[in-house]
């Protein structure tokens, strides 16, 4: 990894610090009846709790940036071009059922660009980072998008809205355009993590819709710097306006956008 910057060395000394804590909440989560209540309210503490670590951890390093972070209000920093992004816990319900595959994901954005990004997987010990210009990488590898252009060879991810969301109607026609023209779809619940994932070459491409700022945004710049394209399903929509996202390398981009675009 190149030499990485003041601002991403603070953001991986975050993400290191809340994994502690849910590292060992999620060995506690094994031990509730995750049916029950307790275990969604547990869950919801543990992703409070993280939030608030990497919260203060930030903002003790950089108290004039904002902050937008799933669990708590957004807040305008005194310097108005700068605000940290944050998923503390991405990939809930698979926590909340054991899984797992969940991350901690924190993006730097600077004048509406992101220009620095960790997605932290603890159970994996699989650490994304990326900064503009600088590439992309997992621990110390360099990642690369795949360079497959054949639809038919290629491995897709996606998420599938909730039971009783406005959205699984599209979504279904979606997967019946995508399915039989690609090798395979998986649906493993963290988006930032199916954005890392496409950035490292595991996925051909994602795509799905709605989502959170804090959902997308470290994927965004994790997923460009290895050389891939990222666009709202909405063309011409804004990627960070809840508007979906498609990501996959630039050959195969075109035909798979159009395909899930319909
Ligand atoms: C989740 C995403 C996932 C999506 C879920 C949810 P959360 O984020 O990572 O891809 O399908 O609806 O938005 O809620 O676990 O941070």
């Amino acid at each position: 990894m190149t030499t990485a910057s003041a601002n991403l060395n603070i953001m991986i000394k975050a993400a290191r610090l809340a994994a502690r804590g849910l590292m060992r909440d999620f060995g506690e989560v094994e031990n509730l009846q995750v049916t029950s209540k307790s275990a969604g309210d547990f869950v919801s503490r543990a992703d409070i709790k993280a939030e608030q670590i990497i919260r203060d951890t930030l903002t003790e390093a950089r108290p004039t940036y904002g902050w937008l972070g799933e669990e708590s209000e957004e807040v305008k920093g005194e310097d108005p071009t700068r605000r940290w992004i944050v998923d503390p816990l991405d990939g809930t319900t698979n926590f909340l059922h054991g899984m797992p595959h969940w991350a901690i994901s924190i993006a730097l954005e600077h004048k509406k660009q992101i220009v620095a990004a960790v997605i932290f997987d603890p159970v994996k010990d699989e650490m994304f980072t990326s900064e503009k210009g600088a590439g992309a990488w997992m621990n110390d590898r360099r990642l690369r998008v795949t360079n497959r252009r054949d639809m038919i060879e290629m491995v897709f991810a996606t998420g599938i809205p909730f039971a009783g969301s406005p959205a699984l109607p599209a979504h279904l026609k979606q997967t019946a355009r995508v399915a039989p023209q690609c090798a395979g779809i998986r649906r493993w619940g963290a988006a930032a993590l199916d954005l890392a994932y496409v950035a490292a070459g595991r996925y051909d491409g994602y795509w799905e819709m709605g989502l959170n700022p804090w959902d997308i945004a470290a994927g965004i710049l994790l997923v460009k710097e290895a050389g891939g394209m990222v666009e709202p399903i909405a063309e011409g929509s804004d990627l960070m306006g809840r508007n979906g996202c498609i990501a996959a390398n630039a050959d195969a981009f075109a035909k798979f956008a159009s395909t899930v675009r319909g």
